[in-house]
C-alpha cells in the first residue's frame, strides 16, 4: 500500500549515531529499495516500474549518469538509490490545487524541504499573483500569455535568465535553448555550473574536448583505476558493478578521499550469491585519506616520481613516442613536476611518503590507466587545475586513446551531458550557433550569457528580472541561500517547471508560476502518438527512453510541449520556427537535432539501434586532439592547495546516502552511520581534542570570508550535532543543501566559476551563543 504524505512538518533533529560500515548495497539495499518503492508508489507501480529501468525498452534513471554496459544489461539494472530517485517521481501522491488552497506560501516556507518533497507530484498549473498569499490555479494558455508579456515588456532580452537542471531530455533542451536564442539571450545558465564545469574547462583546454574519453569496457580492461573526489557507493552505485568487474579482471583500484567512503572500501553486490551472503569484494587496494583540496599536489608529487623513476630507466616510464607526435607543453610541465617539493606535497595532502610512493609504483607498472572523479575535485578554488595535473599524469604516460585508459569525469545528472551537447551554454560555439541560425532563419545572439553565479548577481544588482527554470531546485542548489533568496524576491517574474514541489516554489518573484511537467516515467502522447525521447550519459553514448505511467494528472504537459507553446506565445503562429509542428512528433525534433547538433548525423535511425550509439569523441577514437595548439595540452601553472587557518576548520559540503542533490529521499545516512537526522557536522578526534570541543555536541558553524574589499564577512547555520569521524585533520563535512547558506557567492574556481562547495572556512561556536 502507498503510504500518505507527510501532514506535520518533519522532526529532523532526533538524530542516533552509530558509526560508520565499511561495506556498500548488500542485502539491507535491496530491502530498502522495496520499502521506499512501495510507500509512494503501490506494489502494482512498483513492479510496472522497476521491471523497466535502464532497459532497451523502459526508460532511463533519474538518478545518476552512470551508463548501462552496452549488450550486457542485467535484468535489474538499476540500484537502491536508482529506485528511489524513481519512487520519487513515480509517487502516487499529489499536490493538487486544493493542497495550495489549504497552505499559504509563508506556511510553506516554514516547512523542511524533506517535507515539502514528501507531499508528491504537482497536478495544476499555479500562480502565486502579485500581493496574493497562496497559489491558485491557472489554465495554461493563461500562463504561457503571462511570461510571453513579462518577457516582451522587458527592456532587453538579456534581462531574462532560463535555468536548466540536468533532467531534461535532448528534445526538449534543444527546443528550450532554440527559444531562448531566437528571443535573444545566451543566459542559459545550468546545474552544470556547479558540477562538472571544471572538468569540462579544464579537459577542453587540455585534450580539446570537456568528456571523459572513455566507455564502461574500458574501465572493465584496465589495470589501475584511480577514484577521486567521488562516493560512487552512494551517488553512482551501478558504477560499483563495474569496478567489480574490473577487478576480477586484475585491476588495482586506488581511492583519493577525505573519507573513507563506504562503497569505495567493499561492496556486496545484491545480485550475486556472495553479495548476499558474504563480507562482499575489497573495491580499494589503495585508500588515500587525503586533505581536502589538495590533489593537485598530490598529482604534481607523482608527476615527479615519475620522472625520477624515468631518469633510473629511461623510456620505460615516459611515453616520448606519444608526448612528441600528440602533446605541447611538455618542457614545462616537466620543469614544474621537477621542482616539487615533498615537504610542500606531504604537508598539502597529509599522506606520508610511502602512500605517495606506493602511488607511483602502482602508476608506473601499469599498461593501462583511468582516472575517475567528481565533485570532491571539481568543487575547489583550483578545480581546473587540478584535474588539469591529473591529466598531465595521464598524458606523460600516453594513457589516452587507447584502450582501457583516460579521463573519467563521473557527471551528475542523468542528463546533464546531453544538455550541453544539445546547446544549454551560456557560451555556446560559433559552429553550433552558425547552424542553428542557417536551420531556422534566426539570429542567435553572440554574446556570452550568464552562468549560475552570474545570474544570481544579476538578479541580486537588478540587471535580470525574470527568472524560468526548467527543472531544478536553484534556491536550493545555488550557494549563499541568502544572496540567492534576495536576487530571486527582486525579480518581477519567477516562472518553475517542475514536478515536485521545492523551496523554488515558496522564494519567489513578484509573480510566480508553477508548470507542472511529465517526468521520465510518464508516458507522453502528442499530437503523432506516444513519443521517446533521448539522453546521453556520462560516456556519451545516446539512447531512447521510454515513460510508461500514466501521469500524475491529466493537466500535466511535457517539457517538449511547454516549450513549444510558450515559443508561440512569445513569437506568434508566423515564427520561422514550426513549433506546433515539432511538438507534434519528436521524430521532427531529431530531424533538426540532425542537421544542427555536431555528431548527431541520421539520429532517428542511430539512435534506434537498440543501445543507441556514440558520440564522436577525437581523442578517444583518433588521438586527435582539437585544442588551440592541436595537440593535447600540458597544462601547468602555480601548485595551490588548501591551508586551514588557526582554531578553523575547511568543511566540505556532500551527499548524504538519502538524498538526490536538494531532493531529500529520509533522513538516513546509512553507510556513514547517522539516522533520524542531517544536521550534522563531521569533525575528526584531533580537532576535537585540540578545539575542545566532544561528539554529540550542538554547535552552530559560522564561514568566514573575506570580500573583495577587505571586509571579512560572516555566515552562520544553527544547531548542528558534531559527529566524531575519520576525516584529516582540520577538515570537516557537513550535507549539503542544509550548509549551502555558508558558501559565499563570490568564493568559486578559478576559469570555471564553480562555487567551491567542498572547502568553506568555519568555526563552531556553542550553538546558541549568538
Ligand atoms: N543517490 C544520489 N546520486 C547522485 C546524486 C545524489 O544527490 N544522490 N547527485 C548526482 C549529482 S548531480 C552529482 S554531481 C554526483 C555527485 O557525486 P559525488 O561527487 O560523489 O558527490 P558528493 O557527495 O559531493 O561527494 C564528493 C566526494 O568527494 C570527496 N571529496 C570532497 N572534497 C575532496 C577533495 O578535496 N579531494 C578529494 N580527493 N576528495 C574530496 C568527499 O569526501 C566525497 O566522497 O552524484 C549524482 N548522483
Ligand atoms: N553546497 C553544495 N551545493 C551544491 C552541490 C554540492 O555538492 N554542495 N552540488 C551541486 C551540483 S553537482 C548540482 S548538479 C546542483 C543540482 O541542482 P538542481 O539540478 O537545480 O537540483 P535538484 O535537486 O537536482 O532539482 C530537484 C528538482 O527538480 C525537479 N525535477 C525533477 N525531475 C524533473 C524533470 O524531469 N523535469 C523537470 N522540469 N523538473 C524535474 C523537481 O521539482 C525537484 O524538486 O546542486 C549543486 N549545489
Ligand atoms: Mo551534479
Amino acid at each position: 500500500m502507498t503510504r500518505k504524505a507527510p501532514s506535520h512538518d518533519i522532526d529532523e533533529t532526533d538524530l542516533v549515531v552509530t558509526g560508520p560500515k565499511d561495506h556498500a548495497a548488500g542485502v539491507k539495499a535491496v530491502a530498502i529499495t522495496m520499502q521506499r518503492a512501495v510507500e509512494q508508489m503501490g506494489a502494482v507501480r512498483t513492479a510496472q516500474t522497476l521491471t523497466r529501468l535502464n532497459q532497451r525498452h523502459g526508460f532511463d534513471c533519474p538518478g545518476c549518469a552512470w551508463p548501462e554496459n552496452p549488450g550486457h544489461r542485467k535484468p535489474a539494472e538499476f540500484c537502491e538509490n536508482g529506485a528511489k530517485a524513481v519512487a520519487e517521481e513515480a509517487t502516487r501522491r499529489t499536490v493538487t490545487p486544493e493542497f495550495f488552497a489549504a497552505h499559504s506560501v509563508a506556511e510553506l516556507a516554514g516547512k523542511t524541504d524533506y517535507w515539502l518533497g514528501q507531499q508528491g507530484r504537482l497536478t495544476h498549473p499555479m500562480v502565486l499573483r502579485d500581493g496574493a498569499t497562496h497559489y491558485t490555479p491557472i489554465e495554461w494558455d493563461e500562463a504561457y500569455r503571462l511570461i510571453a508579456d513579462e518577457l516582451r515588456a522587458l527592456s532587453s532580452p538579456d534581462e531574462s535568465v532560463f535555468y536548466t537542471s540536468g533532467r531534461t531530455s535532448n528534445e526538449a533542451a534543444f527546443l528550450y535553448q532554440l527559444m531562448i536564442r531566437s528571443f535573444g539571450t545566451n543566459n542559459m545558465p545550468d546545474c552544470s555550473n556547479m558540477c562538472h564545469e571544471s572538468s569540462g574547462s579544464a579537459l577542453s583546454e587540455s585534450i580539446g574536448i570537456g568528456k571523459g574519453s572513455v566507455t564502461v569496457p574500458d574501465l572493465e580492461f584496465a589495470d589501475l583505476i584511480l577514484i577521486a573526489g567521488q562516493n560512487p557507493g552512494t551517488n553512482h552505485p551501478r558504477m560499483l558493478s563495474t569496478l567489480r568487474a574490473a577487478k576480477r579482471n586484475g585491476a588495482r583500484i586506488i581511492a583519493v578521499n577525505p573519507l573513507p567512503e563506504a562503497g569505495l572500501l567493499r561492496f556486496k553486490d545484491p545480485q550475486t550469491v556472495d553479495g548476499v551472503v558474504g563480507d562482499g569484494v575489497e573495491i580499494a587496494d589503495d585508500f588515500l585519506q587525503i586533505r581536502l583540496g589538495g590533489d593537485m599536489a598530490l598529482f604534481r608529487g607523482l608527476a615527479r616520481l615519475l620522472f625520477e623513476a624515468d631518469d633510473a630507466a629511461p623510456g620505460t616510464v615516459v611515453d616520448r613516442a606519444f608526448v612528441a607526435e600528440h602533446c605541447a607543453g611538455f618542457d614545462e610541465f616537466e620543469k614544474s613536476a621537477r621542482a616539487v617539493d615533498f615537504d610542500t606535497v606531504l604537508e598539502a595532502t597529509g599522506l606520508t611518503i610511502e602512500q605517495v610512493r606506493g602511488t607511483a609504483d602502482a602508476l608506473i607498472a601499469s599498461d593501462r590507466t583511468i582516472a575517475c572523479w567528481a565533485m570532491g575535485l571539481t568543487q575547489q578554488t583550483h578545480g581546473v587545475a587540478t584535474i588539469q595535473e591529473l591529466t598531465n599524469l595521464l598524458l606523460m604516460r600516453g594513457m589516452m586513446g587507447k584502450p582501457g585508459a583516460g579521463v573519467c569525469p563521473v557527471r551528475g545528472h542523468s542528463n546533464v551531458q546531453g544538455d550541453r551537447t544539445m546547446g544549454i551554454w551560456e557560451k555556446m560555439p560559433e559552429r553550433f550557433l552558425a547552424a542553428l541560425d542557417s536551420e531556422f532563419g534566426i539570429t542567435s545572439p553572440r554574446k556570452h550569457g550568464y552562468d549560475t553565479v552570474d545570474a544570481i548577481r544579476a538578479m541580486r544588482d537588478g540587471h535580470a528580472s525574470v527568472f524560468m527554470a526548467m527543472g531544478g531546485n536553484f534556491l536550493r542548489a545555488t550557494p549563499d541561500t541568502d544572496a540567492t533568496e534576495d536576487a530571486l524576491r527582486r525579480c518581477s517574474l519567477t516562472v518553475q517547471v517542475s514536478t515536485k514541489l521545492n523551496r523554488s516554489h515558496v522564494v519567489t518573484g513578484r509573480t510566480a508560476l508553477i508548470l507542472p511537467t511529465l517526468g521520465r516515467t510518464d508516458k507522453d502522447v502528442q499530437a503523432s502518438g506516444k513519443q521517446l525521447v533521448s539522453v546521453e550519459d556520462s560516456m556519451s553514448m545516446v539512447h531512447l527512453s521510454r515513460g510508461s505511467l500514466t501521469p500524475a494528472s491529466e493537466h500535466l504537459r511535457s517539457e517538449v510541449a511547454i516549450v513549444c507553446r510558450l515559443a508561440e506565445a512569445l513569437f506568434g503562429a508566423d515564427h520561422s520556427v514550426p513549433w506546433a509542428t515539432l511538438s507534434g512528433n519528436y521524430d521532427l525534433i531529431r530531424d533538426v537535432i540532425s542537421r544542427v547538433v555536431p555528431g548527431c548525423e541520421n539520429y532517428n535511425e542511430r539512435v534506434r539501434q537498440p543501445d543507441g550509439f556514440q558520440l564522436p569523441h577525437p581523442p578517444r577514437d583518433r588521438r586527435e586532439f582539437p585544442t588551440h595548439t592541436g595537440k593535447a595540452n600540458f597544462v601547468t601553472g602555480e601548485l595551490q592547495w588548501v591551508r586551514t587557518p588557526p582554531g578553523r576548520l575547511i568543511l566540505q559540503t556532500m551527499r548524504s546516502h538519502d538524498q538526490y542533490n536538494t531532493t531529500i529521499y529520509g533522513l538516513d545516512d546509512r553507510y556513514r552511520g547517522v539516522k533520524g537526522g542531517r544536521r550534522v557536522v563531521f569533525v575528526s578526534a584531533a580537532d576535537l581534542a585540540e578545539q575542545g570541543l566532544v561528539d554529540g555536541a550542538l554547535v552552530d558553524v559560522v564561514s568566514e570570508w573575506t570580500a573583495a574589499d577587505g571586509t571579512v564577512e560572516e555566515r552562520r547555520v544553527r544547531g548542528f550535532r558534531i559527529v566524531e569521524y575519520s576525516t584529516p585533520k582540520g577538515n570537516a563535512a557537513a550535507y549539503y543543501p542544509e550548509t549551502n547558506p555558508l558558501i559565499p557567492l563570490d568564493h568559486v574556481a578559478a576559469k570555471s566559476n564553480t562555487p567551491v562547495s567542498k572547502a568553506v572556512v568555519v568555526r563552531l561556536e556553542p550553538a546558541g551563543s549568538n
